[in-house]
């Protein structure tokens, strides 16, 4: 199924018809998770194939083995694609579920169930830049055409996987319905991933020692990551991704956004975010992201069940 140029539309937004078809996204929206299923919900380039990579390592107790020998879309298997199922009966060990949707389709399904959801959030200038760069290279994306015109586009929410700003209100505004919500941020993984990799093993339940965190973090740099074929998507054959346009594990950098945006497209940007996240009960403003990234929403586990807002913001 090459379906490069596809794009199936459900609920209004759009998916790369390579790797979904409608049955999956159906499939993907009935879902019946299990109590000890993790699930990791992320918008794209958000830093979905990082959280892969700490919730393997932590799961292993920092024994690499796994993650240097089995691709992370396969110990990880996205939800919605359309191999979904395939991939998640030859997975073994505990399962562990990647999804790119939003709340609003994904949360009957999801909403009763204990399974353990970790969102990971990233600034939306960032994500932008990175999406940019990544529409160059996967030719199951379209054309983004200049960054002038992506960025409308993104803005919009007409881009592959939707709105962002919905995708981050949805799932944070909603935290509280989950028994298991973890909320994280790529610029709190960036800043201190030896804290993050201690908070994702808490909230799996599942205690590290200090050497294996040490191991874990070194693994889940992105020095490392970058050189582990199974994470970085040199696996996958030239006519999908285009290696010679740009690499999947391009900067891993907190800001890139300040070296292609313009300060009137910083400006336009700064007034659709705060439009579109005024009635976000978790008021997340701009700068959050750019500030020592708090905890908006502390960690519900079986042992802390209730949900609150610490922003001070
Ligand atoms: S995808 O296509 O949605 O699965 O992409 P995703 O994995 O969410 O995001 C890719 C970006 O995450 C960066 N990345 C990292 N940054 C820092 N450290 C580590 N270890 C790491 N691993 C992945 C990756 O480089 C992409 O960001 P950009 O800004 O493009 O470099």
């Amino acid at each position: 199924m090459a379906r490069l140029d596809v794009a199936e539309t459900f609920y209004n937004i759009k998916f790369p018809g390579h790797m979904h078809t409608q049955d999956s996204l159906n499939y993907a929206a009935n879902f019946k998770f299990q109590d000890t299923d993790t699930v990791i919900v992320t918008y794209p380039k958000s830093g979905t194939t990082w959280m892969q990579e700490i919730i393997i390592m932590v799961l292993n107790k920092g024994d690499p083995t796994i993650a240097c020998s089995q691709p992370n879309w396969l110990r990880a298997p996205w939800l919605e694609q359309y191999f979904f199922c395939q991939l998640l009966q030859a997975s073994t060990g505990p399962r562990i579920i990647t999804t790119h949707l939003p709340y609003h389709i994904l949360a009957p399904a999801l909403r009763d169930s204990k399974a353990k959801v970790v969102y990971v959030a990233r600034n939306p200038k960032d994500v932008a830049v990175s999406y940019y760069h990544f529409h160059k290279m996967a030719n199951f994306l379209p054309d983004p055409g200049t960054f002038s015109e992506f960025l409308s586009d993104f803005l919009e929410g007409t881009v592959h996987y939707g709105s962002w700003f919905d995708h981050v209100k949805g799932w944070t505004d909603h935290a509280q319905n989950f028994q298991k919500f973890l909320y994280i941020t790529y610029e709190e993984m960036c800043q201190d991933l030896y804290g993050s990799l201690e908070k994702v093993s808490r909230f799996l339940q599942c205690t590290l020692t200090e050497e294996e965190l040490k191991i874990s973090q070194k693994h889940c740099s992105f020095n490392s990551m970058e050189e582990n074929i199974m994470v970085n998507y040199t696996l996958i054959p030239q006519e999908i991704m285009d290696h010679s346009k740009g690499k999947f594990m391009r900067k891993g950098k907190i800001g890139d956004w300040k070296n292609m945006f313009t300060e009137e497209q910083s400006d336009v940007f700064d007034a659709v975010y705060s439009a579109q996240m005024a009635d976000s009960s978790q008021l997340f403003k701009l700068e959050y992201f750019e500030s020592t990234p708090k905890p908006m929403i502390t960690i519900s586990t079986p042992a802390s069940s209730s949900l609150r807002n610490d922003s001070t913001q």
